[in-house]
């Protein structure tokens, strides 16, 4: 009953979008969404020795709705943990994986929701499709289709497997197979995966004094990603699939280089304690519109990736206040923090990190973007509401309470 007195209480929030602008405006409109690799924030904008790292992305954030405040929300369950809280817009759990320890239990995730809606959903990862219990959740989630390696040719061995570059190019080509119906395309990179080193034959960026570090390689890594939604795009131009797609692309989690001074070498500059803390925390995040719609557009609010989920089903005009979403459109005027598994959370004012016994009174608070250290009571109420919100997601999560209120709720009709 407490958990579900907390949705109800969300709902105030996530019904505000029905009545704002963009709802429903691009009902039935195809869908791609791009989960990148470890693909970090502060690679966008930025140059080395004079090129831009990420030239496709930022000419294509340029005509697109840009969040420069978005952030990875994953714990223990990483790549599979941003996939879940995208998708079905939860918490990761404490320890371990949902996607391996939870993975029959109901949700409220986009494919199913969109299946509803008429939509031809899948799934595209070119690699194993038992890693991270994909075959089973992917089921779970009902997707149309899941395409994993076994469906995708080998033909640009990268890492783990496949490039970028041909898996974006072979996923169109399963995307234009498939019927009539608009779809939802879910892709999920793989080249920029820890250690990052890249055959030299699929990198000629010059990384400098990073060269031959593993900083250097994450840094060609992202700009091979970058020149792969580059043919991405295009491909998709010379398809005819370009223009009634809504594109949405983020990065799943950090790059796990935490020394911070090659970032600083980087930027030419020292980073604040807030920067430092939310270094690991920024990916990005944004969203091309067909046409060009709203290009331009920044909005600056905290949002995470808990929020995709809500945001999508903004501009399809589907209600989220009738599932068990725990984000908010971040599109709508209504607010509320970015919660981190550890018990951080920011509101785009105030950024909390707990300390070691996680009582609030012993955590650190810090102004946002002055990075000002504040008493910690600034940020205690927000912790506790953190900690309210993590353990109610645990606990939906562990006992399988969606199933439980979705029947309570078609008791009461
Ligand atoms: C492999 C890929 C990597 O399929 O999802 O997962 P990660 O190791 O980044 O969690």
């Amino acid at each position: 009953e407490d958990a579900k007195d907390w949705f109800d209480d969300r709902k105030k929030l996530q019904e505000q979008m029905e009545s704002e602008p963009l709802y429903g405006k691009y009902a039935g409109k195809n869908i791609i969404l791009i989960q990148a690799e470890a693909f970090q924030t502060f690679v966008i904008g930025q140059e080395l020795g004079g090129q831009e790292i990420t030239p496709n992305l930022n000419r294509l954030i340029s005509q697109s709705v840009y969040f420069p405040n978005f952030y990875h929300q994953t714990g223990q369950g990483r790549t599979s943990d941003a996939d879940f809280i995208t998708s079905c817009s939860l918490h990761p759990l404490p320890t371990g994986s949902v996607f391996i320890r939870f993975a029959g239990n109901e949700f409220d995730c986009l494919p199913s929701i969109l299946n509803e809606a008429g939509y031809d959903t899948t799934v595209h990862h070119a690699y194993d499709g038992s890693f991270w219990n994909r075959n089973n959740m992917y089921h779970n989630m009902e997707y149309a289709q899941f395409y994993s390696v076994k469906d995708y040719t080998i033909d640009e061995p990268i890492g783990w497997s496949l490039g970028d570059k041909s898996f974006f190019r072979q996923t169109v080509q399963q995307i234009k197979e498939r019927g009539e119906k608009p779809f939802y395309t879910f892709a999920i990179s793989l080249s920029s995966h820890h250690p990052f080193k890249l055959p030299t034959s699929s990198t000629k960026f010059n990384v400098g004094e990073f060269t031959g570090t593993t900083f250097g390689y994450y840094l060609q890594a992202a700009h091979y990603v970058d020149e792969a939604m580059g043919d991405l795009i295009e491909d998709l131009k010379q398809n005819g699939l370009w223009d009634d797609t809504i594109l949405m692309f983020y990065g799943d989690h950090d790059n796990s280089l935490y020394d911070m001074k090659p970032y600083e070498k980087l930027l030419g500059r020292s980073m604040t304690d807030l920067e430092k803390a939310e270094a690991v925390r920024r990916v990005p995040f944004f969203i091309h519109l067909p046409g060009d719609d709203q290009a331009g557009t920044t909005i600056d609010k905290a949002v995470g990736q808990q929020d995709t989920a809500p945001t999508l089903l903004h501009l399809l005009g589907i209600p989220v206040k009738d599932r068990y979403m725990m984000g908010i459109s971040m599109l709508s005027k209504a607010e509320k923090p970015v919660i981190f598994r550890n018990g951080e959370y920011t509101d785009g004012k105030v950024y909390y990190v707990p300390g070691s016994d996680g009582l609030p009174e012993h955590g650190e608070c810090f102004s946002v973007p002055a990075s000002e250290k504040l008493e910690p009571a600034v940020c205690k109420a927000g912790a506790e509401a953190a900690k309210k919100a993590l353990a109610v997601s645990d606990r939906v999560v562990e006992n399988d309470l969606i199933a439980r209120f979705r029947k309570d709720d078609a008791e009461k009709r």
